[in-house]
């Protein structure tokens, strides 16, 4: 958990931005965290972040763009140090909010860096830490999206249970926030928002627009001409998951289920988190492969994070890392053999220990 004073420290920050600017994650928690921040201010922009591992250089742009006077960066683990650099260099302050295990940093003084990890080696989404922070009831059910999105169930959801009875259930099972995420209404709403993140920029501009005025998670399921291109996206890309979904449960072998695809959307984390839900002692591996490069998801009950860091290891340029239950890692393609290769015998080690 972040301490009271670091909460209050955030809430100072954000009364004190004027025009500030958000990037966050291109997932469920990046995007709920800056809906959250946003609209407890009523300012600013939001960006949502695409290039992988870090934040990169190339958004500078639109900071040239926007001119903002505060920069947040949320639920992103890694950003260029050039992009600090010249932030730093134009005199913004930066605040970052991450839950990702990580290391101390020594970071400018500029750079205002939260993570309860470091505090108590916790991992609560940026979102509940977001809604922690704006203290608003009205958007309790954004922050519940945010936190079962994010395999994370906040303990203001009965809350959330009594103000919207017919949109949750009391969850079961060993995941109880993927039980409300793939079995709810709320949890549809959640997929419907993940799915339009990957619509084209202009429509996620549009998304961003309606969620934040948005009333009631109702709205998001209501036809009309807000929500027709969120919904018509939904209908699209769910189409071409349950597709690959199907291909990737056929594709389980004894303690492991690795699967590999291409396409014009990568949709490794959103498979990786339904096969764990469904697969709970499995090993799940998702590679999705674009240009030379194959972006990979990966779930386990055990720690999986001591498993990407260690397969990657004698992988040249490869890169990875996460939490202990999710991780992800970027390979070149023609090493993906040798990194499927690394996990068998890594798994064969552990069977025998
Ligand atoms: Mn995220």
């Amino acid at each position: 958990m972040l301490t009271e004073q670091q909460v209050e420290e955030i809430r100072e920050h954000l009364e004190k931005a004027q025009n500030p600017l958000f990037f966050f994650d291109n997932d469920n928690d990046g995007l709920t965290s800056f809906l959250l921040l946003r609209r407890s201010i009523d300012r600013g922009k939001g960006i949502p972040i695409k290039t992988y591992p870090e934040l990169d250089s190339t958004y500078l742009k639109r900071v040239e763009e926007l001119n903002p006077d505060y920069i947040f960066i949320l639920d992103k683990p890694d950003v260029s140090p050039d992009f600090l650099k010249q932030i730093i260099e134009k005199n913004l302050p930066i605040v970052w909010i991450d839950h990702h295990q990580t290391e101390e940093k020594t970071l400018d003084p500029l750079i205002h860096y939260y993570n309860p990890y470091l505090n108590d080696k916790t991992s609560e989404p940026v979102s509940y830490i977001s809604y922690k922070i704006t203290n608003k009831k009205e958007d309790l059910w954004i922050a519940t999206i945010g936190c079962i999105s994010d395999a994370y169930l906040p303990d203001f959801y009965p809350e959330f249970l009594e103000k919207y009875p017919e949109l949750g259930k009391k969850p079961t099972g060993v995941k109880p926030s993927f039980d409300l995420l793939y079995n709810t209404e709320i949890g549809k709403i959640a997929r419907i928002l993940d799915f339009s993140l990957k619509d084209t920029t202009t429509n996620v501009v549009n998304m961003l627009k309606f969620m934040m005025k948005a009333k009631n998670p109702l709205e998001v399921l209501e036809e009309n001409k807000n929500t027709e291109q969120i919904l018509k996206k939904f209908n699209e890309v769910n189409e071409k998951y349950q597709l690959l979904l199907n291909k990737a449960r056929a594709s389980s072998e004894d303690n492991f289920i690795y699967f590999s695809y291409s396409g014009e959307t990568s949709m490794s984390s959103n498979l990786a988190n339904q096969l764990s839900f469904e697969f709970p002692d499995k090993l799940i591996v998702i590679a999705y492969l674009k240009e030379n490069f194959a972006n990979i998801s990966l779930r386990w009950k055990d720690d999986v994070r001591s498993l990407t860091l260690s397969v990657i290891k004698d992988i040249p340029g490869a890169t990875g890392g996460g939490h202990t239950n999710a991780t992800g890692a970027k390979v070149l393609q023609e090493h993906l053999p040798k990194f499927k290769g690394n996990i068998e015998k890594y798994l064969e080690k552990e069977k025998n220990n």
